[in-house]
């Protein structure tokens, strides 16, 4: 951590707990750190049920998992005010669903129903819903950063205090568009903050064959953005730590804010990928720093919760999510011959028939 914090909570003098190894100095109450919890598990069941119901052939499209990186997407977004915005990427569904999309709209969407923030057009993450202050995920690597600067910067035109959050992969960053997206925020002290989400793989290539940067955190320094530091992504208090000092410098007026977050993709690129290339050394090491058993150990350390307290809390995300499948299954997919509404003007996209405004939705 770059800087000092407001007071820290604990006494003692070790900076990571015994259990999990977890950052010790937080801002977040209790009730805080439980919910942030409460939100990592959820998007490791969300991704259990999306590669399930792949499986099982009822997701077509693609299907990612962010298995192994939930304290990147949850805590981040944990940092973030209601107002902000989000750029997420199809490995943030976490991030997603601490933003507010309820987890049956994002399952609807996987499942190509109506009653979803594409309508049925899209099945898999390429969605969003701005009533959430949800950018979509944009498939040409490095152009949300764009999108998400060019939202604040408007924003900031019309006097609003707004600011965006959006995570880049590691491969992401070698694009040109990377670079001139970032270097366009920082000269336009655009209210941003980019993570860069080190999960050692870009597909099938590692992070050895696409940089040679020491650390990704490092290209900050090219665009004039200062306190860029590397940290451990799979620790979710120092995620939100890191995050919340960015968020705050940007809505303080010093600009955009860029940090790179080390982590691991557990799984294949997709769902279809079985990741072969990847050495089962180096998976079992990320697999005993899995982000949610290290937060849960922290937790229990501290006594805020215990196995009864965790198995409860699972069971009750279990529960709420088969209930949304069992609500998606009843929604209807679109109909083929409306598949033309909403790519020109004058025919309004079956989501938005209502709308008085494009983004004003009402698909529900
Ligand atoms: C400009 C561009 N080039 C290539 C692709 C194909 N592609 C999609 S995801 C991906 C790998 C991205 O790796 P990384 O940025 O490390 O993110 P991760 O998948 O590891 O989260 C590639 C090459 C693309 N979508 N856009
Ligand atoms: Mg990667």
């Amino acid at each position: 951590m770059a800087k000092a914090k407001t007071p820290a909570k604990v006494t003692r003098t070790e900076t990571h707990s015994q259990a999990g190894g977890i950052l010790l100095e937080t801002r977040l109450t209790r009730e805080q750190q439980l919910e942030l919890f409460r939100w990592m598990v959820l998007n490791r069941e969300f991704d259990n049920k999306i590669s399930l119901l792949y499986r099982r052939g009822l997701v077509i499209g693609a299907a990612f998992s962010s298995l192994g990186q939930e304290a990147t997407s949850c805590a981040s977004t944990f940092a973030v005010e209601k107002d902000d915005i989000i750029a997420p990427m199809i490995r943030n569904a976490g991030s997603t669903l601490v933003k507010g999309l309820p987890p049956r709209d994002f399952l609807a969407n996987y499942m190509y129903r109506i009653n979803s923030p594409t309508g049925g057009r899209d099945g898999n993450t390429h969605m969003g819903d701005l009533r959430y202050g949800i950018i979509a995920p944009i498939s040409m690597l490095g152009c949300s950063i764009a999108l998400a600067s060019g939202f604040v910067l408007a924003a900031r035109m019309k006097g609003q205090e707004r600011v965006a959050l959006t995570w880049i992969g590691e491969g992401s960053t070698s694009t040109g568009e990377f670079h001139e997206d970032v270097n366009f925020a920082a000269v336009m002290k655009a209210p941003l903050v980019v993570i860069i989400e080190n999960n050692q793989y870009a597909y099938s290539t590692p992070t050895s064959q696409q940089c040679a940067a020491e650390r990704f955190s490092d290209k900050a320094i090219g665009y004039g953005i200062k306190h860029s530091v590397t940290i451990d992504g799979n620790d979710a208090n120092a995620v939100y730590e890191t995050s919340k000092d960015a968020v705050d410098r940007a809505r303080a007026g010093q600009g955009t804010q860029l940090f790179e977050v080390l982590t691991f993709r557990r799984k294949g690129h997709a769902e279809h990928d079985p990741a072969k290339y990847v050495p089962k050394d180096v998976l079992e090491h990320w697999e005993k720093n899995d982000p949610l058993q290290r937060y849960g150990a922290y937790l229990k350390e501290l006594g805020y919760i215990d196995d009864d307290g965790i198995h409860e809390m699972t069971a009750k995300i279990r529960a709420d999510i088969e209930a949304a499948e069992e609500w998606v299954m009843q929604q209807p997919k679109p109909d083929p011959a409306t598949v033309l509404q909403g790519v020109y003007a004058d025919q309004r996209h079956p989501a938005h028939m209502d709308d008085e405004f494009l983004y004003d939705r009402k698909y529900r």
